[in-house]
């Protein structure tokens, strides 16, 4: 049995994405690896790899070493954080997913690779935005996610690697924190709202984006990687989402759980530029009828369960 291979495993979703994946197919079948260094207290969870995506070399010695069959490349920067940084950004967004799938060429490994709703822009439709549109984003991180998308449709079509990919919506988890992404305020509110009852939003109330809690996004990268290839149309990526919703909805929601809880808005012109580009609602269907893509948390949900996992993480800080 080939093992699995995590990069970017220490972030938001690959802190959720490894235990998930060991849980399903063993602690020794998944090797998890990042940049960061692996924080002592999980030293025992199962392998681990120091890995940097942008030396070509060092994934090439992984993937030989671990006999590895299946690539989650989770490494990037985020929206905010590649807008900072274009020139970081696509060195790491671009030249870590090339590395990756020309290691996956090699080894015939198959590979995941994680796209976002930030793959649009403004000339694209942006409520229910079809599965093949217009994609010509605005941003250093859109611009990597599309050609990223190009890429990965280019090594199925010409090389037969196996590439499946999702447009991920924003993601909401208790579990690690967000990597410095525009949809981060999702995130961030349910935290303040526990500890302050207050909220300082940095994106505009009425800004409709899609959104996503974290079990649901594990759950549909494992099925799409588990999906009847001849089943699957797409081999870039396909849009994904739960919720469309706006801050003072969410607000809304936490306020019926949290009395006096309170939001007011401090616009961030950069990241309120970029959610401004992004489709307000995407279009799942082709998600749904090619691998049965059901998302289980709305926006109700996610709030009681977020709500009930912080205030459970709170009194164990409190506690030890
Ligand atoms: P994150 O920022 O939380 O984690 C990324 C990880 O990559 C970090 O642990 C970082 O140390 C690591 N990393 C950075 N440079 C690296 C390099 N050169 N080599 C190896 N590791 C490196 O990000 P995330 O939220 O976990 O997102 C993972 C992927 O999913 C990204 O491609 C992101 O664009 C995509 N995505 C995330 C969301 C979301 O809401 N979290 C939404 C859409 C798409
Ligand atoms: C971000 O805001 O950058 C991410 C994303 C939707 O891609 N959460």
């Amino acid at each position: 049995m080939q093992r699995i291979l995590v990069t970017g495993a220490l972030g938001q979703i690959g802190s959720e994405l490894v235990p998930a994946l060991r849980a399903h197919f063993g602690a020794d079948r998944v090797v998890a690896s990042d940049l960061r260094i692996l924080p002592r207290q999980q030293a025992k969870e199962g392998p681990y790899e120091h890995l940097d995506c942008t030396q070509p070399q060092q994934i090439l010695d992984v993937v030989r070493r671990h006999d590895i069959g299946c690539v989650y490349h989770l490494a990037a920067l985020l929206s905010a954080v590649a807008e900072e940084k274009p020139h970081v950004a696509w060195s790491i967004n671009m030249g870590g997913l090339y590395n990756v799938l020309e290691a996956a060429r090699q080894y015939q490994c198959q590979v995941f690779f994680p796209s976002s709703i930030g793959a649009f822009g403004p000339s694209t439709p942006r409520d229910e935005t079809p599965q093949v549109t217009v994609q010509r984003p605005t941003t250093m991180y859109g611009v990597t996610k599309v050609a990223g998308e190009l890429l990965c449709d280019y090594y199925a079509a010409r090389f037969g690697v196996d590439t499946r990919g999702l447009r991920l919506p924003g993601l909401i988890s208790y579990v690690a924190p967000p990597g410095g992404g525009t949809t981060d305020y999702a995130i961030e509110i349910f935290w303040q709202a526990l500890r302050y009852r207050q909220y300082t939003c940095f994106l505009r109330a009425d800004t409709r984006l899609d959104m996503m809690y974290m079990p649901d996004a594990i759950g549909a990268m494992i099925a799409l990687m588990q999906a009847d290839p001849d089943t699957l149309r797409h081999r870039n990526a396909y849009n994904i989402s739960a919720m469309s919703i706006t801050p003072a909805e969410l607000a809304a929601e936490i306020g019926k759980h949290v009395a006096d809880f309170a939001i007011d808005y401090q616009v961030d012109p950069v990241r309120q530029g970029i959610a401004d580009t992004w489709p307000r609602s995407v279009d799942t269907r082709a998600a749904r009828e090619d691998w049965g893509f059901a998302p289980q948390f709305d926006l109700a949900a996610t709030t009681t369960e977020m709500l009930a996992q912080l205030r459970a993480k709170i009194a164990a800080q409190r506690a030890g």
